[in-house]
């Protein structure tokens, strides 16, 4: 069946006029599944315009019309199984069509024939004119096995309009398992190109869009990459937990799923390193503490978040590579310092950000965290409160903890993770003395950053936090 392409065979019903178009001579296939319906009932077709697309396990082949006319009546539908003569349409044959061929006419492609140049689907329009109807039906069908990258696409019943691309655009997007309903076309009235799949595709590789199936798939854990999606992986262990004891089922948060799909595309693509650093605070605590006595009425409170991102910020102006993103084979360095912060929310993780940071002064910091951390929780953060970020932190100095790695934020390039401050004993040159030591974990994209300049980098940042006085500097 593969390589072939056959003619709809027809019975003339009712009027001279209406035509029943049934599924030709195809082969010793028997009830081969119906995967597109490429046409809608009013839709004005040419004969040797491709109708339906079957499949069985082994090829996939698309129907071409017998006559030309305007479609009354689909007999088919997805997911239906076809046979020789089943009904596929009834359609009104157009005055003065051509007589059509002799029913059950099959025509295998020769192997050898090259790919035809693109045909109309499901919108009227003019077939090139150097390609012939006979031509047209020997364009070869074969079918490639989707490649590992995309989920395959298993072709639902169409919702609404039919996706406006040629067979071969369709054949192309089914081969690469591209959802075609789910590509915008850039091509004449919306028509979808064999540029506009293959752009798709690279933006689902690069991570820049999840297809609908991804999407319903992320939260899971067994999902995209859980279930075998990456080439050598296992599939996700499949364990009935409630044969070991009591459990309870509860839906992933909105704010979850988002994230979670963002977090696990960031750990797989970035290759992240992180290096850790203690920071002397000893007197930019005591420093704090004042400041907090001092602005009591003013019911804004400093915590260590507000100087962490303003130490931050002098860190990014010295080593301006970590104030970039990767675009391409491009680097593009941030002239602006916007700082996310990861708020801890019932619902779940969300990054709002400090803008222009380096504009601010730490009181105005400090009550700005407060305000997006309120929002944060409240769930009242806009898109524009989330956007923007150059760099994040995420501070858990408030819980607990030593160290930890946190996942980079892409498209940032780093990401400083910060621990609970705790007094140690530090050896000053002569004798041991208890400072206030604070931890911080810088992850950082290998692809960007060198190991040399995150360790200058966290040196630098934890040097600022010992004397905040080289902040002005
Ligand atoms: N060491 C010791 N104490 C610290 C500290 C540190 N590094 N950082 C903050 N604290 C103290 C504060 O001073 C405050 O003390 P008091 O109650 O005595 O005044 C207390 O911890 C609580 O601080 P906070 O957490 O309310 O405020 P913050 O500005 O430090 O942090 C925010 C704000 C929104 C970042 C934080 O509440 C939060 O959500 N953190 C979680 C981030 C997170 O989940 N990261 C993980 C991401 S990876 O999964």
């Amino acid at each position: 069946m593969a390589g072939r392409r056959q003619r709809g065979a027809r019975r003339e019903t009712t009027s001279m006029a209406l035509v029943e178009v049934q599924v030709p001579d195809i082969g010793d296939f028997k009830d081969v599944a119906v995967i597109e319906v490429l046409v809608q009932p009013g839709d004005t077709v040419k004969a040797e315009q491709s109708l339906i697309t079957v499949e069985s396990d082994k090829a996939s082949m698309e129907i071409p019309s017998s006559h030309a006319g305007v479609i009354k009546e689909l007999k088919v539908k997805v997911g239906d199984k076809v046979s020789q003569g089943s009904a596929i349409a009834l359609l009104e044959a157009a005055q003065g069509a051509a007589a059509p061929p002799p029913a059950g006419e099959a025509r295998p492609a020769p192997a050898s024939q090259p790919a035809a140049a693109p045909e109309p689907a499901a919108a009227p329009e003019p077939a090139p004119a150097a390609q012939s109807a006979a031509e047209l039906a020997s364009q070869p069908v074969e079918r490639i096995p989707p490649t590992a990258a995309l989920p395959p696409h298993e072709p639902a019943a169409p919702k609404g309009r039919l996706p406006h691309a040629s067979p071969s655009v369709r054949k192309l997007a089914r081969e690469l398992g591209v959802p075609l309903d789910e590509v915008q076309g850039t091509g004449p009235k919306g028509r979808i190109t064999q540029e506009d799949v293959q752009g798709f595709v690279k933006k689902v590789m690069a991570g820049d869009v999840l297809t609908q199936a991804q999407k319903a798939k992320a939260p899971s854990a067994g999902g995209a990459a859980g279930a075998g999606a990456l080439p050598g992986l296992l599939p996700w262990p499949q364990v009935d937990f409630a044969k070991f004891g009591p459990i309870e089922r509860k839906d992933l948060s909105r704010i979850k799923k988002i994230s979670g799909a963002n977090l696990h595309r960031n750990w797989v693509m970035i290759p992240h390193v992180t290096n850790h650093e203690d920071a002397d605070i000893t007197e930019l605590e005591a420093f704090r503490v004042q400041l907090n006595k001092e602005n009591e009425k003013s019911g804004v409170k400093v915590t260590m978040l507000a100087f962490l991102i303003k130490a931050c910020v002098a860190a990014l102006k010295k080593f301006p590579e970590f104030n970039a993103s990767l675009d391409g084979e491009q680097l593009v360095l941030k002239q602006y310092f916007h700082i996310g912060f990861a708020a801890d929310t019932p619902n779940g993780l969300v990054v709002p950000v400090i803008k222009d940071a380096d504009k601010k002064g730490v009181l105005q910091i400090a009550k700005e965290t407060a305000e997006l951390a309120g929002k944060a929780r409240e769930g009242k953060l806009s898109p524009a409160d989330m956007s923007g970020g150059c760099f994040s932190i995420s501070s858990l100095g408030g819980i607990g903890g030593t160290y930890f790695t946190p996942i980079i934020n892409a498209p940032e390039v780093a990401i400083l993770g910060v621990c609970k401050s705790a007094m140690k004993p530090v050896w000053d040159g002569t004798q041991f003395v208890p400072r206030l030591m604070l931890p911080l974990s810088l992850s950082w994209d290998h692809r960007v950053i060198d190991g040399a300049s995150a360790a200058r980098f966290n040196a630098y940042l934890a040097s600022v936090l010992a004397d905040f006085r080289r902040v002005m500097l």
